[in-house]
């Protein structure tokens, strides 16, 4: 009869919950727990910074719609992963994070890394758990799983005491029933007399639209909602990370238009998204007040403390509801139904498109960011994965480069975290080994986990980086902001010293010729930069998030 330990049992539990790729940095306690996962196959990869595991989480969760999970040693370990799980909560994603701690038996004494972690992730996570007892190990384990990813997803931190790491047990007296018991796919359906009301709604509409977000990355409902815009003829719009549900170039996406089309619209279709800032919290001045609100959400505390008043409360899974509305619309809306409205988007699309100027910024000698945005947009593939960080990096990205697949498009969220892009290539390029991963980052942002190249480059996760070289943080036309600038950083060598391949540019003709050798590295399995320097003064102009600026 073989006695386990409790790392032994965590490490056991996490292989039978199907964990097959895990991010950490090594330290006491967790480090017999960190090796046993070794053993029991887990891809085991070392990060440079709690954070970035993390981060790194977050992306793999978003593209394999799957918790994530990582560790960190106990104390600053710890701490250090704290921005990573609140980037988490804010951006409801499953990310399972087991940090070490000091011994329960001896709380209080102040001992080596003693602080209250429990505590201190409480405001950052969804659900925090303690090991207490080595028999219920499997069913925490489980419960942790299930937490983060049920309903609306979210982080959960579990605390592994160091007493409870290395204390033994005989292993046929711990409950290993729950151990990989299959994640609760719970899809609730809508409300029948709600999804009525909503297509008699539209019935009546004119001017109809739909705002998603990730909630329909989280059901898998992107075919769905694809049929859905098509049989009802329905224009829609995402949230910035929510964008690739339905391809960005599809015949009922006018880009270009939604500052119009969310202020004409009179009925707006939330779908899987929060009524929060990054939609102007579905409000006036950016959309009508007397539009009609519906809302679909697999949570029903969200519609019930939306910022606007929801006329159309619809609880339910995005996939099974707009299945609902399929059936529902069938013989009552067709295709031709809001013909008038998107043609007025189409030439309204049209019309800014062709606009003098448009996306042509002028350019004195100095690269406009925009201009290396495009040029990344014109070489990545219909199917890359972009993570964007920065400011105006991320500002300028979001109107120049596409998005083609769902969770194809990462970026600093709605917490507006730097320093994300970096990790969330590496969490993404581990999901997706097969799929072109480019990482478009700011400078400053860029400073913040540089040292995650060497993460990739030691675990032969090959990306494509390519940097916004604007001298520091933000644009800074009249060079008034106190702290913004860093120089020109030569992150190209950076990399190169690290084992990487690195280019400099300094001229926009030599941007593309420079991707495509640093993608030809990336081919051979090298991470690749591209540090192309741009202009400090270009400055995004568009709808800004907040009352003050960065
Ligand atoms: C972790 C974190 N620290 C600080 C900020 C404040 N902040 C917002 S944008 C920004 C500058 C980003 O600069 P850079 O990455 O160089 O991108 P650029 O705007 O220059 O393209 C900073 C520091 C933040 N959002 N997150
Ligand atoms: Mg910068």
């Amino acid at each position: 009869m073989a006695e386990l330990t409790g790392s032994e049992i965590i490490a056991r539990c996490l292989q039978k919950e199907g964990v097959k790729d895990l991010f950490y940095i090594m330290g006491g306690p967790m480090l017999l727990a960190e090796a046993t996962c070794i053993k029991e196959g887990i891809r085991m990869i070392d990060v440079r910074h709690e954070q970035a595991a993390a981060f790194a989480c977050q992306a793999y969760s978003r593209l394999k719609q799957i918790p994530s999970v990582c560790m960190a040693a106990s104390g600053p370990g710890v701490t250090n992963l704290v921005t990573g799980m609140a980037n988490a909560l804010i951006d409801c994603c499953p990310v399972v994070a087991l940090g070490g701690s000091s011994p329960l038996s001896q709380f209080g004494r102040q001992v080596f890394q003693e602080i209250d972690q429990v505590e201190l992730m409480r405001g950052c996570c969804k659900y925090v758990d303690r090991l207490i007892n080595l028999k219920r190990i499997p069913q925490q384990i489980n419960f942790a799983l299930q937490k983060a990813m049920t309903g609306k997803p979210g982080p959960v931190y579990i605390d592994c005491p160091g007493d409870m790491l290395y204390q033994k047990i005989d292993e046929n007296l711990v409950d290993w029933s729950y151990a990989g018991r299959p994640l609760v796919d719970s899809r609730p359906l809508g409300d029948p007399r709600q999804v009525a009301a909503l297509v008699s709604a539209l019935q009546k509409a004119e001017r109809p639209l739909i705002v998603s977000g990730s909630g329909v990355i989280w059901s898998r409902a992107w075919g769905e909602m694809q049929q859905f815009v098509e049989a009802a003829g329905v224009p829609f719009y995402t949230t910035p990370q929510g964008r690739g549900v339905v391809p960005d170039d599809h015949e009922f996406s006018y880009l270009a238009m939604r500052s119009s089309a969310f202020r004409d619209a009179d009925l707006i279709i939330v779908l899987g998204t929060r009524m929060n800032y990054i939609i102007g919290h579905a409000s006036p001045p950016r959309f009508g007040p007397n539009a009609t609100i519906a809302r679909i959400d697999i949570d029903s505390a969200e519609i019930a403390t939306a910022a606007r008043y929801v006329d159309i409360p619809i609880v339910g899974d995005c996939k099974e509801v707009l299945g609902q509305l399929l059936e529902g619309i069938k013989g009552k809306l067709s295709v031709n139904n809001f013909k008038a409205w998107r043609q007025k988007l189409q030439v309204g699309e049209q019309q800014k498109r062709s606009a003098a100027g448009a996306n042509r910024p002028a350019e004195d000698g100095d690269i406009h960011p925009v201009r290396m945005l495009e040029a990344v947009r014109d070489f990545a593939k219909r199917d890359a994965i972009l993570c964007v960080d920065g400011q105006e990096t991320l500002n300028f990205g979001r109107q120049t480069m596409s998005t083609f697949l769902p969770g194809h498009r990462l970026n600093s969220g709605p917490f507006g975290t730097m320093g994300v892009g970096l990790p969330f290539g590496v969490g993404a390029k581990v999901a997706c080994p097969d799929k072109q991963v480019i990482v478009v980052h700011g400078d400053g942002s860029m400073g913040m986990n540089a040292m995650e190249m060497d993460t990739a480059i030691r675990h032969k996760i090959p990306l494509l980086i390519v940097i916004s070289l604007n001298g520091g943080w933000t644009g800074d036309p009249k060079r008034e902001k106190p702290g913004r600038d860093l120089g020109y950083m030569r992150y190209d060598k950076m990399c190169e010293a690290l084992g990487g391949y690195g280019q400099y540019v300094t001229k926009p003709e030599d941007i593309t010729p420079a991707l495509e050798r640093a993608q030809k590295k990336v081919d051979e399995g090298m991470v690749a930069l591209v540090n192309v320097r741009t202009d400090y003064r270009a400055r995004y102009a568009g709808a800004s998030f907040s009352d003050y600026s960065t």
